[in-house]
């Protein structure tokens, strides 16, 4: 009976363990920012996951000591002790790094926390996107965070364009607080091979794909392939402040939402030993 249990116990883990290497496979890239002097500047930083090249960026992307972590629903993302700052400054390639190259629909996620955007009523635009090259708006599907009027600041959706792009108008964002963004890019077919759609997900709570996305934006990109994630940021004051952390890149929602770590999964088998013992 014992023996029983114990491999009931085992085939659970085993499992697990198997469910835990499908997901990974899916994540191809990931940067937490751990690894890193705090204060380097970001370029030629060259740690994390998966990816094919060393970060690229200005002097006003540095690593802030200082981490983000996010807890929604069934999603935790504990972002440790290090994040990427960026400073007082705009550029279109404010930090750049490449991916393996994707023709399929893929995903991107990652934590946002600005101490100052909103803060004032002066306009401060900030945007991650995905291209093959160096950022034009018209070669890139991307989420962007920008003053919908006054001292309100949202999350919009934008593809294909140098401005514009629906607002996420159910969240004015707050300062100081940390958001989780899941984006999805992806082709319709109506042009042809080529990347047309982007939904972005503002603070997901669930670890399967919600069934409609926060907002969504269309047009075509004319690329059939993307292997560039940027960061772009414009109209900033000297004091201007963005920090972001946990950046993923995958084939699946899944690969780019953390599962539940091995903590949880050593607990549930805790939990399940406790059982069989009590019988
Ligand atoms: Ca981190
Ligand atoms: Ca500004
Ligand atoms: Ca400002």
């Amino acid at each position: 009976m014992i023996r029983k249990s114990a491999f009931r116990v085992c085939a659970a883990a085993v499992g697990l363990a198997g469910l835990s290497v499908s997901a990974s496979a899916a994540l191809l890239s990931h940067e937490s920012f751990e690894t890193y002097s705090e204060g380097s500047a970001i370029s030629g930083a060259n740690d994390g996951q998966g990816w094919t090249g060393a970060w690229a960026g200005q002097a006003a992307a540095t690593i802030a000591g200082t981490g983000l972590s996010y807890s929604g629903g069934d999603i935790n993302i504990d972002g440790g002790g290090q994040a990427l700052r960026i400073l007082g400054d705009s550029n279109n390639n404010m930090a750049t790094r490449t991916f393996a190259p994707q023709s399929d629909t893929f995903y991107f996620s990652f934590l946002f926390q600005s101490p100052t955007a909103g803060a004032e009523t002066e306009r401060d635009f900030f945007q991650v996107w995905l291209s093959d090259g160096s950022y034009s708006g018209t070669n890139s599907a991307s989420v962007a965070h920008d003053q919908f009027s006054g001292a309100t600041h949202r999350f919009l959706a934008r593809i294909a364009k140098n401005s514009g792009g629906p607002f996420f108008n159910d969240l004015d964002t707050v300062v100081n607080e940390t958001y989780l963004v899941v984006g999805k890019v992806s082709k319709t077919g109506d042009s042809g091979a080529n990347f047309d759609r982007v939904d972005i997900f503002i603070n997901p709570t669930t670890l399967t794909e919600p069934a409609v996305s926060s907002v969504f934006d269309t047009g075509d990109t004319n690329r059939s392939s993307m292997s560039v994630l940027g960061i772009r940021t414009a109209l900033l004051e000297s004091t201007d402040e963005y920090l972001l952390d946990e950046f993923r890149i995958g084939t699946t929602w899944a690969s780019v939402i953390p599962e539940p770590g091995s903590l949880a999964i050593a607990m549930m088998l805790g939990g399940a030993m406790l059982l069989r013992r009590r019988r």
